[in-house]
């Protein structure tokens, strides 16, 4: 069979007012991009026609601002899962204009498949190469490619030139059955491969082609500073002394890093710490640190879902393919994510947080309790279940006015059921066989900043100090009361409770 090859305008032309879009991706990698922005003018035409037109965005991950940012500014998104890191969507998340559904990224794929959200009406997936006969090949990223592709009535593809035709073979691409018929998903180490290398469809369903020559948009982030350093030291030096002390096994365990600075502080550490052998990652997101480690021979093997690298990276992973395809695999979200893989290889998880409270609970997600900043992405997929979860954070944000430590978060995304290791710039906290008031003082004592000791310590002398979760209810969000007032945190009063 062969495809009509259409402009973008008449791909755009194809989805209607209310129909929900099933995209590519994850994070700004791989996403479909030329169609969300052409259908961003349509949007705002309708709008000054005095017409409605708003659509339903289903994606892997993040995407970039051919997606979230012109589709928000255009007020076309009705309703969105799942995390996005867009500042024009957060705005508008944060002024009641969008529905937005923050899910772990393992479950995105199977709650549509078990009709959650609706139906998907129009699949458009970025490829690097579609066979007659319904091959696809994704590019830099699997996301809920396969499960958008068929519940979809119709697939529009993004033939996109700026990504080799060496990407494939790079994916592994698997779907699970639903239940009650799901069996195990057969990964036992993350160099397995279980599926295929492409997304077999119905050819009949691919209504048309988009050639487009359209980079990824991921972000390059800063150069490390000598914070993230530290921070990245202090997880180094703590997993280096638990392979020593035999908790984790001389061969290492394979490793989850979320993404940004501090994720590239800790990989960089990890990688330069000669006392932790070559190791693995079984992740969601690689960045470029990790390529880099896997051409020092730090790094064995990458599974991830995404390659959310720079794009002169993706061009010397596309140029030294040889030398990669035997050390990477892109998969699917719920399999990247999937818990019953990440308890089974017994993955290290390191996830970055917004705040801790003193007994290990964290808020991954919002901004003072109510506005969203980007979402709960993975790192809930692997916290809950990893050999040894891991989270980060600098210890004070906003030129110290606000401390990542207080007494009770003011948004639940992590439960100190979860949460095992708490590491900032100033130390690590072990919450592993802990209690509560145990845990208090090991967060209080190694991950606080200085300015903000002595005010958790106050904190804990006003609670009755023996139920199994000391608090003082009326002064638990305190801290954060203070700085909506003052804008300084470390202005906060206890006398007001006592
Ligand atoms: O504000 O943007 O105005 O400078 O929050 O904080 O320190 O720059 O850190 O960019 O790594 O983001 C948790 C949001 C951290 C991210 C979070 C302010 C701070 C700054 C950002 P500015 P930083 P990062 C893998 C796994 C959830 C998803 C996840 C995230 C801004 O890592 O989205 O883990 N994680 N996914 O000043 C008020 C506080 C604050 C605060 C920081 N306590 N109160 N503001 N900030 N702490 C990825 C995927 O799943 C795909």
């Amino acid at each position: 069979m062969s495809f009509n090859h259409i402009s973008v305008a008449e791909a755009a032309s194809l989805i209607k007012h209310g129909y929900n879009i099933g995209l590519s991706g994850f994070t700004p990698a791989g996403t479909a991009k030329a169609v969300t922005a052409e259908l961003a003018k349509i949007a705002e035409a309708e709008h000054a026609a005095g017409r409605p037109f708003q659509v339903g965005i289903f994606t892997g991950a993040s995407t970039g601002d051919s997606c979230d940012g012109v589709l928000s500014r255009a007020k076309a998104i009705r309703y969105r899962a799942p995390y996005t890191t867009n500042p024009d969507f957060r705005k508008a998340v944060n002024n009641g204009e969008i529905a937005y559904n923050d899910i772990h990224l393992s479950q995105m794929a199977q709650e549509l498949r078990y009709g959650f959200m609706g139906k998907v009406n129009v699949a458009i997936i970025e490829a690097c190469e579609v066979t007659d006969d319904g091959k696809i090949y994704l590019t830099a990223a699997g996301g809920i490619s396969p499960t958008v592709c068929r519940l979809a009535d119709k697939i529009i593809i993004e033939l996109n030139a700026a990504h080799s035709k060496a990407a494939m073979g790079l994916h592994d691409v698997y779907e699970p059955l639903d239940p009650p018929y799901r069996r195990e998903i057969p990964v036992y180490k993350p160099s397995d491969r279980i599926g295929t290398p492409y997304i077999q469809v119905d050819p009949k369903k691919i209504v048309g082609i988009v050639e487009t020559n359209w980079p990824d948009e991921a972000r390059s982030f800063s150069a490390a500073d000598p914070l993230t350093d530290k921070i990245g030291r202090n997880v180094a030096d703590f997993l280096a002394s638990d392979m020593k002390r035999g908790i984790i096994p001389p061969t290492f365990l394979p490793l989850q890093s979320g993404v940004g600075n501090i994720a590239n502080a800790v990989l960089s550490a990890l990688g330069h710490d000669k006392t932790i052998p070559p190791f693995e990652m079984y992740t969601e997101v690689i960045q470029n640190s990790v390529i880099g480690l896997i051409r020092e021979g730090r790094i064995k093997f990458g599974s991830a879902c995404s390659l959310t690298v720079t794009n002169d990276c993706l061009q010397g992973i596309y140029d030294d393919m040889d030398f990669f395809r035997d050390k990477l695999v892109l998969r699917p979200s719920e399999i990247s994510n999937n818990p019953e893989v990440v308890r089974r290889l017994g993955i290290i998880s390191i996830n970055t947080a917004i705040e801790a409270d003193i007994y290990g609970n964290v808020n991954s997600t919002h901004i003072g309790g109510t506005k969203m900043m980007n979402g709960i992405g993975g790192s809930g997929d692997f916290t809950r279940n990893a050999y040894i979860s891991i989270f980060t954070c600098p210890s004070v944000a906003k030129e110290g006015k606000i401390s990542a430590i207080v007494p009770m978060i003011s948004h639940h995304d992590h439960t100190e059921h979860d949460v095992n290791i708490i590491v900032t710039e100033q130390g690590v906290a072990d919450l592993r066989g802990k209690s509560p008031k145990e845990r208090a003082q090991a967060i209080i004592e190694n991950c606080v900043h200085p300015d903000y000791k002595q005010l958790l310590w106050d904190y804990l002398k006003m609670t009755d100090g023996k139920a199994q979760t000391p608090h003082a209810i009326r002064a638990a969000l305190g801290m954060h009361a203070e700085l909506a007032k003052s804008g300084d945190m470390r202005n906060t009063d206890w006398g007001q409770y006592l």
